[in-house]
């Protein structure tokens, strides 16, 4: 089979951050809105006023302290509390494809390849703009990529899986250089007026170049020793929007068309799902966890991925074993565990390995192991 490896990743942020306390104030006065509004049927006890949210709760609860976004005064207005995207033509770039290419640059620049040397484009993320054509081929298209592309959704566990499918198919042979493009405008599909889960979102996209080893030039490679997948069946993760919502004369603004969970049941069943996942593929790799210099988990909890690791190496979980950056980006969806293997690989040599690891709705996971060339 022929050799893989990571060659170049790239990261695009947002130009807009929401810290904590800003969240917070333009949370706590839509809740006093509220409250006001409907204080007769509260007094009544027809209502229950909603409960103010907290900075200490979300530090405390999450590790997360800002956000980066798209657009930031609808979401902090009150009244609205959703970003004000604008709408654009069929012949301009979409914001999803957008935000792809300018993490595709990044990491093909990382790589030393540029558009024509790719072969294949996967957009994997968790929300998608429009039903088709693909966001995958139109960011094809704009980087001046050949071959084939296409989208894929596995919410948070998308960037895992999408790795999976272009290492596989450069080991066939079905591709030559495959480009995995995550990008997630996560706030217009977060629940910004739901106190337990309006801080945990933020925008951001990621790309990672997939090649044959022996085409890779770039001075920073990674051998993929392997990868695997996992899914199983929850309904703790959930969003019900989608294209039947007309026929169904549902309502498009009702609080099942964004994302709701219930965190605490997530955090209870997957942390377990998680570490056993890295340790089977550990294991099939003959590999103990503690040969594993770092961990590039998902970023949703700062808690959760302190216990999967914990679960995994014993001890204490510092930084340098399982970076953290969802206290500057929060939970950014597929894109989490890319950050942090973009951010935080620098300082490995070469025969050190890292492990990949995305999980959330679904329930899916996925592992990816890498050695530094
Ligand atoms: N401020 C103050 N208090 C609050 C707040 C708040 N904002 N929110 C809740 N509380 C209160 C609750 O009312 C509760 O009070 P009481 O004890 O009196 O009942 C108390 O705080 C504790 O509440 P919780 O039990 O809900 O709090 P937790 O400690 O469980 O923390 C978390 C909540 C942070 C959400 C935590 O459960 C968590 O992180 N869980 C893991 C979640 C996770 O990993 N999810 C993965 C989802 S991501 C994914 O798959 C991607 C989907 C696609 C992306 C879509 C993008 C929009």
């Amino acid at each position: 089979m022929t050799a893989v490896v990571i060659s170049g990743t790239g990261l695009y942020q947002p130009p807009h951050t929401i810290t904590n306390a800003e969240l917070v104030e333009s949370f706590n006065a839509y809740v006093d809105h509220y409250n006001t509004e409907h204080a007769s049927e509260i007094e009544a006890g027809t209502l229950t006023a909603l409960a103010p949210s907290s900075v200490e709760f979300i530090e405390k609860a999450s590790g997360i302290k800002q956000r980066y976004v798209m657009e930031k005064s609808g979401i902090l207005d009150p009244k609205r509390m959703y970003p004000r995207l604008q709408s654009r033509t069929d012949d301009e770039l979409s914001m999803l494809a957008e935000i792809g290419v300018e993490a595709a640059k990044k990491a093909l620049a990382a790589a030393g390849k540029t558009g024509a040397d790719v072969d294949g484009v996967i957009c994997a993320c968790s929300n998608l703009q429009r039903a088709y054509p693909a966001i995958a081929i139109e960011i094809q298209n704009a980087i001046g990529a050949k071959g084939y592309a296409f989208d894929m959704n596995v919410a948070c566990s998308a960037a895992t899986f999408g790795l999976e499918q272009a290492v596989n198919a450069v080991k066939s042979g079905s591709a030559k250089c495959v480009l995995v493009v995550n990008p997630e405008i996560t706030s217009g599909h977060q629940e910004w007026k739901d106190r337990d889960c309006h801080f945990i979102f933020g925008d951001v996209a990621t790309a990672t170049v997939i090649e044959r080893a022996d085409t890779a030039t770039s001075a920073d490679q990674w051998d993929v020793l392997g990868s695997q997948l996992a899914t199983q069946f929850s309904n703790n993760i959930r969003n019900n929007f989608g294209y039947l919502n007309r026929s169904e004369d549902s309502d498009p603004k009702a609080r099942d068309k964004t994302f709701r969970q219930e965190g605490r049941k997530v955090f209870k069943e997957v942390v377990p799902i998680a570490s056993a996942h890295i340790e089977s593929q550990l294991q099939t790799l003959s590999v103990q966890p503690s040969d594993v210099r770092r961990f590039w988990l998902h970023q949703a909890n700062l808690s959760m991925n302190q216990l999967i690791v914990k679960k995994l190496i014993g001890g204490e979980v510092t930084p340098e074993v399982a970076p953290l950056i969802l206290d500057e980006y929060a939970n950014t969806s597929s894109a989490g565990s890319i950050i942090a293997f973009h951010l935080h690989h620098g300082d490995m040599r070469p025969g050190e390995l890292g492990v990949i690891c995305s999980f959330g709705a679904g329930y899916s996971v996925g592992s990816v192991v890498v050695r530094k060339r």
